[in-house]
């Protein structure tokens, strides 16, 4: 119960490819519900339909084995984790792509601790500490995240992306997303990179493409 109660806690995703992941929680909690219902039931039922009553004194017919009940139980599973294995293929090729045309490409660095944001095309930079978390903005529409890191591994998270990348010192790993309304979004470190770890929140608030560049006009001015 609990289980599921906290699976509900997922946040709402606001990109296309979180709601790719989002339908597939959905698909892997409701074949474990339907799962969950049919041996819970099954057993609930045995126990009570076979239980001892007054006056039993045999032992119940006994047997060794049933080949077809036991294809029936390998058989299922297997073809529960194919499907769920298919699935997750595919959702994670469509999470995976690249976005055609980013309305942003954002560099971001992260180090011990805080994060690094420039903007491809632009001298534009936010840089963050754990005394004052960078806090960006973003156009609606396609963008482009090219991450790595400074130092040691870090990872990229922002909770309703519902999706998360490492960023590894030395390679670029890339997180192409779609956000579909303006909003602000919380983002975290969630990989443990060291004592202040728990120190390196940021901000990302999508708004329109126009607000977006007047605000990226006004910090070029002020460089
Ligand atoms: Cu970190």
């Amino acid at each position: 119960m609990a289980t599921s109660l906290l699976g509900s806690c997922t946040p709402r995703a606001v990109t296309a490819q979180g709601r790719d992941v989002n339908t597939l929680y959905d698909i892997f909690f409701w074949i474990a519900a339907g799962v969950f219902v049919i041996t819970a039931g099954l057993i609930a039922w045995s126990i009570i339909r076979y239980r001892a009553k007054p006056g039993d004194e045999d032992l119940p017919k006994q047997f060794r084995h049933n080949l077809k009940l036991e294809i029936t139980w390998f058989a299922i599973p297997q073809a529960i984790v194919i499907v769920l294995f298919v699935l997750s293929a595919l959702t994670l090729t469509d999470v995976n792509e690249r976005v055609p045309e980013p309305a942003a490409t954002v560099n971001v660095t992260a180090y011990q601790w805080g994060w690094r944001f420039a903007y491809e095309g632009t001298d534009v930079e936010v840089v963050g500490t754990p005394q004052q978390p960078a806090e960006i903005l973003v156009p609606t529409g396609n963008l482009a995240f090219l991450l790595t890191s400074a130092d040691v591994v870090h990872a990229f998270y922002v909770p309703k992306f519902l999706i998360k990348r490492d960023t590894i010192p030395g390679r670029t790993t890339r997180l192409d997303v779609a956000v579909e309304a303006p909003g602000t979004f919380d983002g975290e470190c969630a990989e443990f990179c060291g004592l202040l770890h728990h120190r390196m929140p940021f901000t990302i608030e999508a708004v329109s493409p126009d607000q977006f560049q007047s605000w990226l006009d006004d910090m070029s001015a002020e460089i």
